[in-house]
C-alpha cells in the first residue's frame, strides 16, 4: 500500500505569499503532505520537477465557451476549451452563463450543465448572467446564492440582455443580503447606439469604428455608475474586463473609500492596443471585443493598478470566433461577434510580460492567476493555493522555456491567436488536476470529460 499517489519533487513551491522548495504528497486527489525530503518509495507515481516553479492552478473566473452570441456560438465548447486551459496552466474556469429569453435561472443551469458535463476536462463553475428579472428570478436569487453559485452577471449593454439601473440595483441588494456577488459588464448602451447610428450613416463600417463607437469614457461612465451604485447600498461588487486607467480609477477610488469594489482585467487590455484594429484588410476584426482595446498608454496604467492591489484578478474573457464567423459583420462593424480568444496562453503572458517584464512580483502574478478568483469566487482553499488539504491542481511552470506563441502550438478551437508572434520566457509544461497528471508538454493527456461542476462558497472581498 503506497502513502501516497502521486509525488511531486524537488519542486520549487510559490504561492501568493511564498517562495520555497518542498516535495509534494498527494492522495485522493488532494495535497496530504508538503516536506523537506519525501521518500520516494511512498509514492505510486513520482513526478521529478527539478529546475521548475509549483503553481497553484490557473483559474480564469471570465470565460464564454459554447456560447450563443450574435446569430452564432462561440468556436471553443466545454471539451475544447477546457483542453486548451489545461494545456495552458489553468484549472478551474467559471463561464458566464447566460440566461436565454423565456428561461428561468434553474433552467439556464441545467442548460449550461448541459453543454459542460462529460466534456469539460478541468473543474467548472458558472456564473449566473441574469436577463430578465422577473417575480421567478427573484425568487430563484437568494436560492441559488447560497447554494453553490454564489455570483452572478449583470450586462449594462447588449439588447436582449442588459438590465436597467434599478434592476443592477435590486440585483445589487439580493446578493448583498445572500453573501452573494454581483460581476458587472459596465458600458453606457445609450451612447453606443448613438455613436453607431451616426458611424454607419456616415459610412464606417470597418473594425476600427467598433472602438470608437464604444470609447474610454464609455465604459468609465457606466463603471462609476454601477459602482456608485453598489456605494448606495453598501454592497459588493466585481467590475468584469476593467480595459483603461481612466474606469480602473474609479474602482481604486471606491476601494479608498472602504467600499467592497474589485475589478477583473484581461490580458488583451494589458498587452494589444487600439492599432490592432487598423491592421490591414478585415484582420482589425480578430480583436472585435467589448469593452475595445484601448490606447497603448493604458498598459501601464493597468500593471501599476494589478501590482498595487488595485485591479484584484486577471482572467480572459475568452469567447472565440473564427474569422469566417467574424466576416458576419465584412460590411458593418456591428455584425462582427464580439470576441476574441486567449484561454491557452493567459499564465505564460501574464508571468512573462509581469513577471519577467518588471511589472509583479511571481507571488503577485499566483495571487491574481489563482488565489484571488478562488477567494472572490468562493472556492479557496480547496483551489487558489498549494496547501495541505487543498485540491491538487498544480502546475509545473519551466521558467526558462522560450515559446512564441502561435496558432499553430495552441489548442483553442479558432483560426487565430490574438498574440500570434509573442515571444515569452516561461511556460507551463505539466498541469495536474486533482492529482492527476492532464497536459504535458503541449498535449492534454487526461481522461475525457473528468471536470467538475464546483459549488461554490461564499465570496471573500479582496
Ligand atoms: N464581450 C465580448 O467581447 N464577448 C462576449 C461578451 C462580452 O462581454
Ligand atoms: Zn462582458
Ligand atoms: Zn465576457
Amino acid at each position: 500500500m503506497f502513502t501516497y499517489d502521486v509525488l511531486i519533487k524537488n519542486g520549487s513551491i510559490t504561492t501568493s505569499g511564498d517562495y520555497y522548495k518542498a516535495d509534494i504528497g498527494i492522495k485522493d486527489g488532494k495535497i496530504k503532505d508538503i516536506s523537506d525530503k519525501i521518500d520516494p518509495a511512498s509514492a505510486k507515481e513520482v513526478f521529478d520537477a527539478s529546475g521548475k516553479i509549483l503553481i497553484p492552478g490557473g483559474i480564469d473566473v471570465h470565460t464564454h465557451l459554447d456560447m450563443p452570441f450574435g446569430g452564432t456560438f462561440s468556436s471553443d465548447n466545454f471539451e475544447t476549451g477546457t483542453k486548451a486551459a489545461a494545456i495552458g496552466g489553468t484549472t478551474s474556469i467559471i463561464d458566464y452563463a447566460v440566461q436565454p429569453k423565456g428561461k428561468t435561472l434553474n433552467e439556464t443551469i441545467d442548460i449550461w450543465n448541459g453543454k459542460a458535463k462529460d466534456k469539460a476536462v478541468i473543474d467548472y463553475g458558472f456564473h449566473l448572467a441574469v436577463t430578465k428579472l422577473n417575480d421567478t428570478t427573484r425568487e430563484e436569487l437568494p436560492e441559488l446564492l447560497k447554494n453553490g453559485f454564489p455570483s452572478f452577471k449583470v450586462f449594462m449593454v447588449y439588447e436582449g440582455m442588459r438590465l436597467e439601473d434599478g434592476e443592477l440595483m435590486e440585483i445589487l441588494k439580493i446578493a448583498k443580503d445572500n453573501d452573494g456577488l454581483v460581476c458587472v459588464h459596465a458600458e453606457n448602451y445609450d451612447s453606443i447606439n448613438y455613436r453607431i447610428k451616426n458611424l454607419l450613416d456616415e459610412g464606417k463600417t470597418e473594425p476600427i469604428y467598433h472602438a470608437i463607437s464604444r470609447p474610454q469614457k464609455c465604459e468609465a461612465e457606466a463603471t462609476n455608475r454601477a459602482v456608485k451604485l453598489a456605494e448606495m447600498l453598501d454592497a459588493p461588487i466585481y467590475i468584469v474586463h476593467v480595459s483603461n486607467g481612466e474606469a480602473a480609477d474609479i474602482i481604486t477610488a471606491s476601494r479608498k473609500h472602504g467600499f467592497k469594489t474589485m475589478g477583473e482585467t484581461c490580458p488583451q487590455y494589458l498587452l494589444l492596443s487600439i492599432d490592432n484594429y487598423r491592421e490591414e484588410g478585415f484582420n482589425g476584426a480578430k480583436y472585435v471585443m467589448s469593452p475595445p482595446l484601448r490606447d497603448a498608454s493604458n498598459h501601464k496604467l493597468l500593471w501599476d493598478d494589478l501590482r498595487l492591489g488595485d485591479l484584484q484578478t486577471v482572467a480572459t474573457d475568452h469567447c472565440p470566433f473564427f474569422m469566417e464567423q467574424k466576416r458576419m459583420g465584412e460590411n458593418d462593424f456591428t455584425k462582427i461577434p464580439n470576441g476574441a480568444p486567449g484561454i491557452e496562453s493567459r499564465m505564460a503572458l501574464i508571468h512573462h510580460f509581469g513577471v519577467n517584464g518588471g511589472n509583479i512580483s511571481m507571488e503577485r502574478f499566483v495571487e491574481l492567476t489563482s488565489t484571488n478568483p478562488a477567494k472572490i469566487f468562493g472556492m479557496y482553499p480547496d483551489k487558489g493555493t498549494i496547501a495541505v488539504n487543498s485540491d491538487a491542481d498544480i502546475v509545473v511552470f519551466d521558467p526558462d522555456k522560450e515559446v512564441t506563441i502561435s496558432v499553430d502550438n495552441l489548442h483553442e478551437e479558432v483560426d487565430y491567436t490574438p498574440y500570434e508572434g509573442f515571444k515569452v520566457k516561461g511556460y507551463p509544461v505539466a498541469t495536474f488536476s486533482r492529482g492527476e497528471l492532464i497536459a504535458e508538454d503541449g498535449k492534454y493527456i487526461g481522461e475525457e470529460g473528468r471536470g467538475l461542476l464546483l459549488k461554490r462558497g461564499k465570496p471573500e472581498i479582496q
